[in-house]
C-alpha cells in the first residue's frame, strides 16, 4: 500500500520530514499538511508542492479520506491528541520524540493503542537507526567483548534557545540516551540520578547546565551521561561502552583531518539535524515500509511510555539529588516482541 500522509505540525522538524518524504522516501507522499497556525501550514504546503491540502484542524486532516497515514511533528506537549486521533481513525502514525511530555499522556496513547487491538504507533527515536549505534550494537551482540559494565556518554550542543528549561535537559535531550542505551545493551533502567555541577556562565538565567545523569540498568550496567547544551563548540555526541574484554566507541561523523596553522584537527558537526540526517532518512523509510504492510518498526508506544517514566524519575532527581527508581509495572503482552 502506498502511504498518503498528513503531516500534523509544520515547525522545523515537520518541514524537514515533509521535504524528506517528498524527495527521498519511496512508497509515500505527503497529501495534507496541518498546523494550528495557518502561516505554518502554508509554509509546509510550499515544501510539499502543488495539490497538497492545507488544514489548521488536525482532526479534519487525519480523518480526510485521502489520508491513510499520519506524521505528528507538533511540539512534544501536543503529540498525544493527534496520535490518539490517528489510532481512532485506524491509521498508522509516526510521531516525533518524545511520545508525549508526561508519562500520563504516554499512558493514554498506550491505552488507546491496546484498545484498538492494532500496532499503529512508531516513536521517532532516530538513534536506533543510526549506522554508528547499529555497529556498536552488533559488536556488543557478537559476545566477543563480553558483558557491558559501564557506558560513558556525552550529549553536547553548541547552544540552546532561550525557552530551553532545566527539565528539558532530560525530557528533550537526554531522552535519546534514555531510549537508545537499553536497546543497545538489551536491558532496562532500574534507577536514575541527576547531579548538578557548577553551571556554565553561558547558560541563560534559570537554566542549570551542564548536568550529570547516572543511570543504572536492572543487570547493573552504569551509564554516566554529561548533558551540556552550551558547550559552544558544536554538536558532540559520544558513547563509550566498557565491556569485560574490551571497549567500544561510537564512531564520530567522518570529516577530514586537516593540518593547518600548526594544528591537526577534525570538524565537529554543527547541529543535531546534520549529525543524524542519515538516520532520519533510514528511520522514515523504515516506518513507511512497515506501515504499508500494517506493521511498525523502531520504538513502540510502550518504549515511548517507558522513556517518559524514566525521564520523570530523572526530573524528580534534579531536585531531590538522590537516585530515583524507574517503575514501569512490566511490559504488557501486547508489546512483547
Ligand atoms: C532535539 O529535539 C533533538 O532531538 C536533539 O537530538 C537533541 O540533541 C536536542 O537537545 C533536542 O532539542
Amino acid at each position: 500500500m502506498e502511504l498518503n500522509i498528513a503531516v500534523v505540525g509544520c515547525g522545523m522538524i515537520g518541514r524537514e520530514h515533509i521535504e524528506r518524504i517528498q524527495n527521498r522516501i519511496r512508497g509515500a507522499q505527503v497529501v495534507a499538511v496541518c498546523d494550528v497556525f495557518e502561516e505554518g501550514a502554508k509554509k509546509g504546503a510550499e515544501i510539499a508542492g502543488a495539490g497538497v491540502k492545507v488544514y489548521t484542524d488536525f482532526h479534519a486532516a487525519i480523518n480526510d479520506p485521502d489520508v491513510n497515514a499520519v506524521v505528528v511533528t507538533t511540539p512534544g506537549a501536543f503529540h498525544k491528541d493527534p496520535v490518539i486521533a490517528a489510532i481512532e481513525a485506524g491509521k498508522p502514525v509516526f510521531t516525533e520524540k518524545p511520545l508525549a511530555n508526561t508519562a500520563a499522556d504516554c499512558k493514554a496513547v498506550v491505552d488507546a493503542e491496546m484498545a484498538s487491538g492494532k500496532h499503529l504507533v512508531q516513536v521517532g527515536f532516530m538513534r536506533r537507526y543510526d549506522r554508528g549505534y547499529k555497529q556498536v550494537k552488533e559488536l556488543i551482540d557478537s559476545g566477543k567483548f563480553g558483558a557491558p559494565m559501564v557506558i560513558k556518554c556525552t550529549h553536547r550542543a553548541d547552544g540552546v534557545a532561550p525557552d530551553y528549561t532545566t527539565s528539558m535537559a532530560v525530557t528533550d535531550t537526554a531522552i535519546h540516551e534514555i531510549d537508545v542505551l537499553p536497546w543497545l545493551v538489551g536491558d532496562e533502567w532500574d534507577e536514575v540520578q541527576c547531579i548538578m555541577p557548577k553551571t556554565t556562565s553561558k547558560a541563560h538565567e534559570g537554566l542549570k547546565d551542564p548536568q550529570i545523569m547516572i543511570m543504572k540498568t536492572k543487570s547493573g550496567i552504569v551509564n554516566v551521561l554529561e548533558v551540556n547544551v552550551n558547550c559552544g563548540f558544536g554538536y558532540d555526541i559520544n558513547c563509550e561502552v566498557v565491556c569485560e574484554n574490551g571497549v567500544i566507541n561510537l564512531p564520530c561523523p567522518s570529516f577530514p583531518t586537516v593540518r593547518y596553522a600548526n594544528n591537526v584537527s577534525t570538524k565537529i558537526e554543527d547541529n543535531w539535524i546534520l549529525r543524524f540526517i542519515d538516520s532520519y532518512d533510514v528511520e522514515i523509510q523504515d516506518w513507511v515500509d512497515h506501515a504499508s504492510k500494517g506493521e511498525t518498526g523502531g520504538s513502540s508506544a510502550w518504549d515511548g511510555y517507558v522513556a517518559s517514566i524514566t525521564a520523570d524519575a530523572l526530573v524528580k532527581s534534579q531536585t531531590s539529588g538522590v537516585a530515583e527508581k524507574v517503575i514501569t509495572g512490566g511490559t504488557p503482552d501486547f508489546y512483547k516482541k
